[in-house]
Order: structure tokens, then sequence, then C-alpha cells
């Protein structure tokens, strides 16, 4: 993959910049991805684990696959393409990450404003009354409940339910603002996260892709930089460093 010095020139006077990522920039960190060949999905549909409905008719299943999919956030680190994000902010005036990733691996980098969409693995709340729960979870006692009776659920966004509203206005604005908006590791097919790149492209942002493969973004993107995102934001790093 070739990084033009046109672009890192341009990039190195960006006033805004967002970072837009999702699963595939987790994936070297040993996250397995969604919809790519080791995808979860493959193996489990989401319709029968992430959405309230499945919940609610076998909560103890969806409970264990959150519980080894947090076992697996916990045993993984962020990788390189998140430390280089954290490093840009050292770098631009303003560096936004929107995410659609549960894992709070862009914390754990070090990025100050992140958006997550569609919630954290880390986080658990109330079904009935949304009270949040910060008792440890430990499935042997069955599922967790609240002192109202109503099932703990992880806070995450399933199918069929609304985007945090505030975590979602805040993106949007960032996405019309910015002068770069970069699409990381998503195959961009969920809504209306998805929707996000093309609020920046009609705002005028500069569509930068970063994924090992062609996806629904690259015929918008002003230019697809192919290759994992643990290489490909690295050497932009190193790129606009260099004199
Ligand atoms: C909504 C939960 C309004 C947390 C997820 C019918 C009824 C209701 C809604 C719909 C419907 N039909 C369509 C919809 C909309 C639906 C949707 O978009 N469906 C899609 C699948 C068609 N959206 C919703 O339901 C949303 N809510 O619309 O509410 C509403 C309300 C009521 C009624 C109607 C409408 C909610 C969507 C959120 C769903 N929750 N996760 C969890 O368990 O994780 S979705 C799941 O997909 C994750 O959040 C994930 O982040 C997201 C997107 O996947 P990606 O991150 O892109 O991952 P993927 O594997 O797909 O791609 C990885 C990419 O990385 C690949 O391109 C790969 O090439 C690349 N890659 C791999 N390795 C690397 C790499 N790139 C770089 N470097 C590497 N090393
Ligand atoms: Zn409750």
């Amino acid at each position: 993959m070739e990084i033009k010095q046109e672009f890192v020139d341009g990039l190195r006077e960006a006033k805004s910049v967002v970072f837009f990522t999702g699963a595939g920039i987790s994936a070297e960190s040993g996250i397995p991805t969604f919809r790519g060949k080791d995808g979860i999905w493959n193996k489990l549909k989401p319709e029968e684990l992430a959405n309230f409905n499945a919940f609610l008719k076998n909560p103890q299943l969806v409970w264990e696959w959150y519980q080894h999919r947090k076992q697996i956030v916990h045993e993984s680190k962020p990788n390189k393409g998140h430390l280089a994000i954290a490093e840009m902010q050292e770098l631009l005036p303003e560096v936004i990450v929107v995410t659609q990733n549960i894992d709070n691996l862009h914390r754990r980098a070090g990025s100050k404003i992140i958006y997550e969409l569609h919630g954290n693995i880390e986080r658990n709340y109330c079904s009935k009354c949304r009270t949040p729960y910060t008792k440890e979870i430990n499935l042997d006692e069955g599922v967790p409940k609240c002192y109202c009776g109503g099932l703990i659920r992880p806070d995450v966004v399933w199918f069929g339910e609304y985007l945090p509203e505030d975590e979602f206005n805040e993106s949007e604005k960032a996405a019309r603002r910015c002068d770069y908006f970069f699409v990381v590791g998503t195959s961009a097919v969920v809504f209306p996260a998805a929707s996000l790149v093309y609020t920046a492209r009609q705002a005028g942002a500069f569509i930068v892709e970063v994924n090992i493969e062609e996806t629904e973004v690259s015929r918008f993107a002003d230019i697809s930089l192919f290759g994992p995102a643990g290489e490909v934001l690295p050497a932009m790093i190193s790129k606009i460093k260099a004199e």
C-alpha cells in the first residue's frame, strides 16, 4: 500500500479528523470480526443472539456469548492501529473516534474523544428500570437480576434498538465538521452507524478507507489504503512525523 506524499501533506494541515472504526481494527488484537472468514456471526446468527427477543427467550445463552467475548477482550490489548489513532492526537488539533466496537480498546489505547455507537461490553444495566448494574457478573448463580426483578443485560445496542442519542448526534456533528473521515476496519453494512460516512462525504470531508479488502465504502472513498490497520496507520503516522 503506497501512501502518497500529497495526501500526507494535506493531512498535516487538517483541523479535525474523525476515525470511524469497526471490528476490523480490533482483529489484530485477536478479537474475531463479525462477517469476515473467522467472523463470529458465521457460527452464531445475529438474529439468534444480538437482539432483545433472543435475550428474553434465552438470556443464559446470550449472557454466555457476551461473557465469552468479554473474556477475549480482557485477554486482548490495543494493537498498533489503536495506538496510532491515539498518537494522532499529538499531531493534529482535533482527533475524534467514532466506534461501532464494544471492546473498549480505543480508550485503553489512550484516545480521549470516543463515541461508542453500539455500547460497551464492560457496562450492564437493568432491562426493566434501566438502572446501571455494576456488580460482577457470575453466571453460575444464573442470569443476574435487578432489585426491581428486571433482567440485567449488557449495555450494547442490539438489532432493532436505537443507538444512544447523544453519541450518535455528536458523531453526526463530528462527521459534518471534519476535514478527513477515516473508515477503518468496517464492512459499513450496519445502519445508522454506516450513514456517517455519507454524512461526512456530503459535508465535503476527504474520505479515507483503511481495510484489507474492498467494501461498500470503496467506491465513495477519495482514497483506499488496503492493508491491515495495524500496519497502514503506523506507516501514515511516520510519514506525518517525517520532515
Ligand atoms: C436500528 C451489537 C432503528 C453489539 C451490533 C430490520 C429491523 C430493524 C432494523 C433493521 C432491519 N433491517 C436493517 C436494519 C437496520 C439494522 C442493520 O443495519 N442491519 C444490517 C445488518 C442490514 N440496524 C439496526 O438494527 C440498528 N438499530 O436500526 O434502530 C430501528 C429501531 C427499531 C426498529 C427499526 C429500526 C442497530 C445496529 C447495531 C447492531 N449491533 N452489535 C455487539 O454484540 O457487538 S452490530 C455489529 O456489526 C457490531 O456492532 C459491529 O461493530 C457492527 C458492524 O460490523 P463491523 O464492525 O463492520 O464488522 P465486520 O465483521 O462486518 O467487518 C469487519 C471489517 O474489517 C471487514 O470489512 C474486514 O475486511 C475488515 N478487516 C478485518 N481485519 C482487518 C480489517 N480492516 C483493517 N485491518 C484489519 N486487520
Ligand atoms: Zn431494575
